[in-house]
């Protein structure tokens, strides 16, 4: 068991405003802190970035659109500059379908590939206790001045078993919208689409209960005027 670790994760700023809470860093984070590690959350779409010293994460994770990219690769190479040995981790979209165009910026140290949730613990594991972390899949990275690719992971199975998001590190009163997950992947094959990395052709769905209570206590917790349960079982005494 190493110790904990003390975590930044990013939204960069985007094209637009997140009008929801980004999801992905959200349910990152929930697992992070579920493990005893310490979290922070950025989203800088809705949120400006005040001085911090990027010195006291020991890595800082950003999520990747092609809508936030330049602006990510920027704040990268910012936090590169001043802490060369912080290692900072790409996933998302753009990074999972691009991780050359990523990792050749120079800023990153690693793409992640698919869902995050189980890959970045194992990371923060190797890198605390100083393992190689050449053996995890679903990363990216540089050896030997080639990108080498490890072998995929498969996805996970049971969703419900994912903690909730851990909105509460966000500034959810800066959001007109909150979302939930009820699924994840899509059966068709649209030739114009990437499903994203936590997808696949397998759908997997949450538990309609759970998923209910989810969406309650997102209202409950930080739209207390608007709760509107989602299904008519919902209102059920
Ligand atoms: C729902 C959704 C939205 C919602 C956001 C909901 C939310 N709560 O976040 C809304 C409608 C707001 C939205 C908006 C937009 N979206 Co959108 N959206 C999606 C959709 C359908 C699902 C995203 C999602 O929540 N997935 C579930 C979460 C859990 O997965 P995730 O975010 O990918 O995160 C996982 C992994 O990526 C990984 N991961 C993510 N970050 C990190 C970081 C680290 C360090 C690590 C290790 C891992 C990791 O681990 C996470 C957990 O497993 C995807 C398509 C898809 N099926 O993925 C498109 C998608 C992400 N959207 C896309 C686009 C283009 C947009 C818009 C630009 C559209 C527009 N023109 O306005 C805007 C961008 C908004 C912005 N501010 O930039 C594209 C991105 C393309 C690309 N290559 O970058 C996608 C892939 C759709 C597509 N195929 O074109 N979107
Ligand atoms: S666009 Fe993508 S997610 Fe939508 S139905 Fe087609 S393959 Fe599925």
């Amino acid at each position: 068991m190493t110790p904990a670790a003390k975590v930044l994760l990013v939204f960069p700023q985007a094209f637009e405003q997140n009008t929801v809470p980004p999801l992905g860093i959200s349910l990152l984070a929930a697992c992070l802190r579920a493990a005893g590690h310490e979290v922070e959350l950025l989203d800088l779409t809705v949120e400006p970035l005040h001085r911090r010293d990027f010195g006291q994460y020991c890595l800082v994770g950003m999520t990747l659109l092609c809508t936030n990219f330049p602006n990510g690769a920027e704040l990268a190479r910012r936090i590169r500059r001043d802490n060369p040995s912080v290692p900072i981790v790409a996933g998302g979209p753009f990074a999972d379908v691009c991780p050359r165009e990523v990792l050749e910026t120079g800023a990153f140290d690693l793409v992640a590939h698919g869902e995050g949730e189980r890959c970045l613990l194992e990371l923060i594991d190797a890198l605390r206790s100083g393992k190689d972390f050449g053996g995890i899949p679903g990363l990216s990275f540089y050896r030997e001045g080639k990108i080498v690719r490890t072998p995929s992971r498969p996805m996970l199975e049971d969703l419900d078993a994912l903690p909730f998001p851990a909105y509460e590190l966000l500034p959810m009163i800066r959001y007109p919208r909150h979302s939930i997950m009820a699924s994840r992947g899509c059966p068709w094959n649209c030739i114009f689409c990437d499903r994203g990395p936590a997808e696949s052709r397998k759908v997997r769905f949450l538990n309609s209960c759970w998923n209910v209570i989810r969406l309650c206590c997102c209202h409950a917790l930080f739209d207390p005027p608007d709760v509107r349960p989602a299904s008519p079982a919902a209102r059920a005494p």
